[in-house]
């Protein structure tokens, strides 16, 4: 793992206080009640989750013991059982928020639908039937792929009313990346549908399955469920794979929900990490409820009269805890979009917040610079009246692009929370509440109370205000991911042999530099690692680099993060060629499709660079840095004496 200097230019003076109007009003009100709340987590950690735990979830049996640390591995709520579509769904029904919408969705094309708790706990009761029908048990692996449909959340909550362990893989990811994902899970079953819209076509997702399960490269994978959605022609397979609504129509509607243990496997939820394949994400029951439920509540500050917007897709761990989980675990109206903005409409996110009144709009800083590109005139002709409050997640946000959300869309009038957190740590970790803390335009702010985060040196000390170091977190939290998936090793030393443990304490690295300002806010400014943040969306460069070099015509390939105004870093590869092999722009393009088919759409490269070598250590390491420089046509500084062969750095700054 490289170890750049990590440092930050950025100092921004800008300090927004929440408007009294809203702190009024709020779930928590004032800094000194944060405070309060921070104090009393860090005083003793194990009592305030458990309260919570006691006062905000159903659970059919007390836990005996609130937290068993035996670090790395930890279990929340031991011996307490606990079922997270019982306190999404069931729960709700026997309150007047039974007949309350539960899931506003919108189709890409225009159609819509909205389920009532009542309509989507029947929904969730008869698919997980259908699961049971097909030969689902307690404990068994089940694909998710899917387009943006309210199929997705019920599948998702079908699986954990009766204890399957889903693991849902993006829409857009390949048949080549699904299927890797699929045999990783051992699953036994897939949920698709047909297909999903994304941007005025269709996605052929059941002919993604197809190829993905063709010539038994997923031998696990016994039967196939799929949804009606976009009616296009697809194969149907004799007895692997069935339609959702033949199985639906014989179907009952009563399915009690399971008494899972609390550290029962809820989901796994791939991930890339700095070396070698994704990393199945596993999280566990009832920590992770309480982590989501209670963090939506606090952060969204969420009102029963809400309705509430996240963009995210359900393909990312946005989607699981901020689109279903969390908002339905509180008896939120949690709103579902199928589309994008697209040259078609590409004023449609104001045109979903305008037709529905959304009150709370939770996305990402590159969506929001795509807004600031597309222009002002296509908010302005809406009324966003009903917005209250605003969220980012995903990357760091510009200080520029903040205010442009706190000006054009909140009209100065909302609170905006930038959330900082990560797939592993299943919930938000570092952001304002909205009504107690002020916000600086670029910095997440302070920490969620029960997170003990801090920045430190690679020695696990903590650094001094303004200096940038690792961001760590010093104590277990409910949300915490418990493993990788198969591998517990590769958990252990990605996460906390990083930083040796020193004296038994463990620190949870999560790959993020950042520094803490003279008030304590974080400021966080990227990977330390081999990861890409593009559009919000992490890759791998491992990845991409391996399916650069499955292609016949490349003999090395490296793969680096360029600056990118849009997407926060494009992808840039250099790529030497098999001998006999001629560069060409005809075998640029062949290989940015082949990564497309390899990994997906989000992983083209935006640049590729031939090359008659790349720089090396003595060791036969790529010094990415270099490359790093390279790609943004910066000039290379720091040490090359490294460098096996430094004629191969002169090359690449001629070509
Ligand atoms: C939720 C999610 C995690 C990585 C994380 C960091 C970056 C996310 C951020 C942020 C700065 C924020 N990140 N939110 N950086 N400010 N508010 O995005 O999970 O896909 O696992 O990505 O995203 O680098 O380490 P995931």
């Amino acid at each position: 793992m490289p170890q750049p200097t990590i440092e930050s230019i950025l100092h921004e003076e800008r300090l927004f206080h929440p408007v009294a109007e809203f702190s009024q009003q709020a779930q928590i009100k004032s800094l000194e009640q944060y405070q309060q709340l921070y104090n009393k987590a860090k005083a003793d950690p194990q009592a305030f989750w458990a309260e919570l735990a006691d006062t905000e979830l159903h659970w059919f049996q007390k836990w005996d013991t609130v937290l068993d640390w035996q670090p790395p591995f930890a279990k929340w709520f031991v011996n307490g059982t606990i079922n997270i579509s019982y306190n999404c769904l069931d729960r709700h029904l026997t309150t007047w928020r039974r007949n309350k919408a539960a899931l506003i969705w919108e189709g890409e094309p225009g159609d819509s639908r909205t389920l009532t708790y009542a309509q989507l706990h029947r929904e969730v009761c008869q698919f997980a039937n259908g699961l049971k029908q097909l030969g689902v048990e307690k404990g068994d692996r089940v694909g998710i792929y899917m387009p943006m449909i309210p199929e997705a959340a019920i599948a998702m909550l079908a699986c954990a009313r009766i204890g399957a362990v889903h693991s849902v893989v993006f829409g857009g990811f390949s048949a080549e990346a699904l299927r890797d994902r699929l045999v990783d899970v051992q699953a036994k079953l897939v949920v698709t549908a047909d297909g999903g819209w994304r941007k005025d076509a269709i996605v052929p997702l059941k002919e993604q399955v197809d190829k993905a399960l063709a010539n038994n490269s997923a031998p696990n994978v016994e039967k196939v469920l799929v949804v009606r959605r976009t009616e296009q022609p697809i194969d149907m397979e004799r007895d692997r794979d069935h339609w959702w609504h033949d199985l639906q129509a014989g179907v009952s509607a009563d399915c009690p929900a399971e008494p899972m243990d609390s550290e029962d496997m809820l989901f796994v939820l791939y991930t890339s990490g700095s070396t070698g394949k994704p990393k199945g994400v596993v999280h566990t029951t009832g920590g992770y409820n309480l982590y989501t439920h209670i963090t939506t509540k606090w952060i969204f500050d969420l009102q029963d009269t809400d309705v509430y917007w996240c963009t995210a897709d359900v393909g990312w761990i946005t989607g699981h805890s901020y689109i279903v989980y969390g908002p339905l675990s509180n008896g939120a109206t949690s709103v579902m979009y199928e589309g994008a903005p697209r040259a078609s409409n590409p004023g449609c996110f104001w045109d979903v917040i305008e037709k529905y009144g959304v009150n709370i709009f939770y996305t990402a800083p590159t969506a929001i610079r795509a807004f600031i590109k597309m222009g002002e005139h296509l908010p302005n002709a809406r009324n966003l009246d009903s917005l209250r409050l605003l969220g980012t997640v995903g990357e760091p946000i510009n200080p520029e692009a903040w205010m442009w959300y706190h000006r054009i869309i909140g009209k100065e009038r909302c609170p905006i929370v930038d959330t900082w957190w990560q797939t592993e740590t299943g919930g938000i970790m570092i952001t304002p509440l909205p009504g107690a803390v002020p916000t600086k335009p670029g910095s997440a702010t302070l920490p969620f109370p029960g997170i003990l985060a801090d920045i430190v040196d690679l020695e696990g000390n903590s650094v001094p205000a303004n200096e940038g170091g690792y961001l760590a977190v010093r104590h277990p939290w409910p949300g915490m991911m418990r493993t990788v998936y198969g591998d517990r090793d590769r958990f252990r030393r990605t996460y906390w042999e990083h930083i040796p443990p020193k004296d038994g304490q463990y620190l949870y690295f999560a790959g993020d530099g950042a520094r803490q300002d003279e008030d304590g806010y974080f400021w966080v400014m990227g990977r330390v690692d081999d990861v890409i943040n593009v559009a919000g969306h992490r890759l791998g460069t491992m990845e991409i680099e391996s399916a650069l070099v499955s292609h016949p015509s490349v003999a090395e390939a490296a793969v680096v993060g360029k600056p990118d105004d849009l997407k926060g870093e494009d992808i840039v590869a250099f790529v030497t060629l098999e001998n006999n092999i001629n560069a060409s722009d005809e075998l640029k393009n062949e290989l940015k499709k082949h990564v497309v088919q390899e990994i997906g759409a989000i992983a083209r490269p935006g640049e590729i660079k031939f090359a008659d070598a790349l720089p090396k250590t003595r060791s036969g390491k790529i010094m990415r840095r270099l490359l790093r420089s390279l790609a943004a046509g910066e000039e290379i500084s720091g040490d090359t004496s490294t460098l096996e062969d430094r004629s191969v750095l002169e090359k690449l700054r001629e070509g």
